[in-house]
């Protein structure tokens, strides 16, 4: 397999944690890439030049963070990443959260970085802000669902709050959040988080 990836985007580290997570790694060729100066013939693989792309062992070409960690954990069901039964449905739940959270916060950064003269919209950039700190709010409510085993659930979430971090560090989404600032330390430590972290 082939995964395409830029080290700074938190939707390619969710795959690549997911991968390291499933004991996958030495099955999964790196590729890094930056998506923003469109590679030649990157977009035949995926139409929106984004990353992350997988290409599968059988040439099957799957774009979309959620899609290419629920087909990365597929093939290693013995890893519990995407469990069955109602534990999908919350491993699923958290990711969608998450990915919420992660979709917001990269719209506001783009917002504001792609703006053109005077024409920044801060009532959007506020709506995200907004977004953003719900979803923070509702996972401190349900911090309890992330303990146990990893799932994509918390591989999602924490590379969420990873990007709070990298990106909008001024922020500081601790304040008022002790359960989850709390799970986020551990969960930070492990190897497959560590061996993904952003450059300085
Ligand atoms: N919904 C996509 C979002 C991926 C995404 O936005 N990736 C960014 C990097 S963080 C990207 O490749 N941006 C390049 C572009 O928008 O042209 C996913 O979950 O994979």
């Amino acid at each position: 397999m082939k995964l395409y990836f830029s080290a700074a985007s938190p939707y390619a580290r969710k795959a690549r944690v997911v991968a390291i997570e499933a004991g996958l790694a030495a099955k999964v060729e790196m590729v890094e890439i930056n998506p923003w100066t469109d590679p030649a013939g990157y977009r035949d693989l995926n139409p929106v030049g984004k990353v992350p792309t997988l290409v599968s062992d059988d040439g099957t070409v799957l774009f979309e963070s959620t899609i290419v960690c629920q087909y990365l954990a597929t093939q290693a069901p013995a890893s519990g990443l995407l469990p069955d039964g109602a534990a999908r449905w919350q491993a699923l739940r958290l990711d969608a959260i998450a990915t919420g959270m992660l979709d917001a916060s990269v719209n506001a950064r783009v917002e504001t970085l792609f703006h053109e003269g005077d024409k920044l919209s801060q009532k959007f950039v506020d709506r995200q802000v907004w977004s953003v700190n719900t979803a923070l709010d509702l996972l401190e409510r349900e911090a309890s669902a992330l303990d146990g085993k990893v799932t994509l659930g918390q591989i999602g979430v924490g590379c969420a709050l990873a990007y709070r971090d990298f990106r909008f560090a001024a922020d500081d989404w601790r304040k008022g959040r002790p359960k989850l600032a709390a799970w986020f330390a551990k969960f930070a430590e492990r190897p497959s988080m560590q061996q993904t972290r952003p450059p300085a």
